[in-house]
């Protein structure tokens, strides 16, 4: 039953363990081989395996630590991940043999960022202005698919495979905002990455880090590949294809070219083309091109060489400037 109150996404279930004194600790054992949730005492480096508890499994309440918040978020985030994995692309974990996926909070102090190191996740609290804990579904996806991403394409970060590394960790991360609206009703899902972080003081969840549905909105981004040499780091350059997805997803411009895709396949379709782009087609040298070659064939294995996904995905890159 979901009666543990989450910071960014409603009423949730977590999953945890009884311990030995009778409290509950954020270890689940339900997905792979675990998904496990633990505090960094504010280390620059996370370690350690210090558990976050909660003496009655009711997570969230009024009365407990506010330290606890974050933790529920990003064990919520890993689980949803999981799950998305499972039952979005049909693969066990990162790996794809139920990889443990571990999660530290409360790294640094005032820590504005969140980031996979190669084996697991570490996320700041914020700083209370610029942004809250950035334990938010999209947040938590996007760390999680660095480690897919790793794990399989291998896309080297830099260069053009560097944008594509930023991209596809975008595309996962909203993919499992969207994944965990399916089944919650208090968990929203949009096209702008990390906006329930964000500026948390300003009362509105419009702005966020990066906004795909028009990636230059952020005044860094890049929409377009015939801009690429004016932006070739990796979370501004990832706005090609970040749009490429949006406009497969929902039809549209693209601001830059004003070329238009006439209608999308929606979300499930369009995840399931670029995550097996993603596991089956790229490799660390992938460039936007060979991106574009890369999901027309897992369009085609999907949906035939004649469908209109097949069509759509030619579209939405022809859009951004990729042939
Ligand atoms: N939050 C950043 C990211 O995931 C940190 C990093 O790893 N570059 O893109
Ligand atoms: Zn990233």
């Amino acid at each position: 039953t979901a009666d543990d109150l989450s910071m960014y996404s409603g009423h949730v279930d977590l999953k945890t363990k009884k311990e030995a004194d009778g409290t509950y600790s954020l270890e689940d054992s339900t997905r792979g081989k675990g998904v496990v949730t633990y505090d960094a005492n504010n280390k620059t480096t996370a370690s350690g395996q210090t558990k976050i508890t909660d003496d009655n499994d009711k997570w969230g309440e009024a009365t407990d630590p506010a330290r606890a918040k974050a933790a529920v978020d990003a064990h919520y985030g890993a689980a949803m991940t999981y799950d998305f994995m499972k039952n979005i692309m049909g693969r066990d974990s990162i790996d794809g043999a139920g990889e443990k996926l571990v999660s530290y909070v409360h790294v640094r102090n005032n820590y504005v960022n969140a980031f996979w190191d190669g084996e697991k996740m570490s996320y700041g609290d914020g700083d209370g202005k610029q942004s809250g804990p950035l334990t938010t579904l999209d947040i938590a996806g996007h760390e999680i698919a660095h480690g897919l991403t790793e794990r399989t394409a291998g896309l080297i970060y830099s260069g053009e495979s560097g944008g594509l590394n930023e991209s596809f960790s975008d595309i996962i991360g909203t993919g499992v905002e969207w994944y965990a609206a399916q089944n919650n009703p208090e968990a929203k899902w949009n096209w702008t990455v990390g906006e329930a972080a964000w500026t948390p003081n300003n009362g509105t969840d419009e702005d966020g880090l990066r906004y795909m549905n028009d990636p230059t909105k952020d005044n860094y981004s890049v929409d377009n590949y015939k801009n690429y040499p004016k932006q070739t780091e990796v979370h501004g350059s990832s706005g090609i294809s970040n749009n490429a997805f949006y406009l497969l997803v929902e039809g549209g411009k693209n601001k830059t070219s004003g070329l238009e895709v006439k209608g999308g396949i929606g979300m499930e379709d369009g995840l399931k083309i670029f995550t097996r782009a993603l596991t089956t087609y790229m490799t660390p040298r992938t460039t936007f091109a060979q991106a574009r070659e890369a999901t027309i064939k897992a369009a085609t294995d999907l949906h035939g060489a004649d469908s209109v996904q097949v069509q759509k995905v030619k579209d939405a890159w022809t859009a951004v400037g990729v042939n």
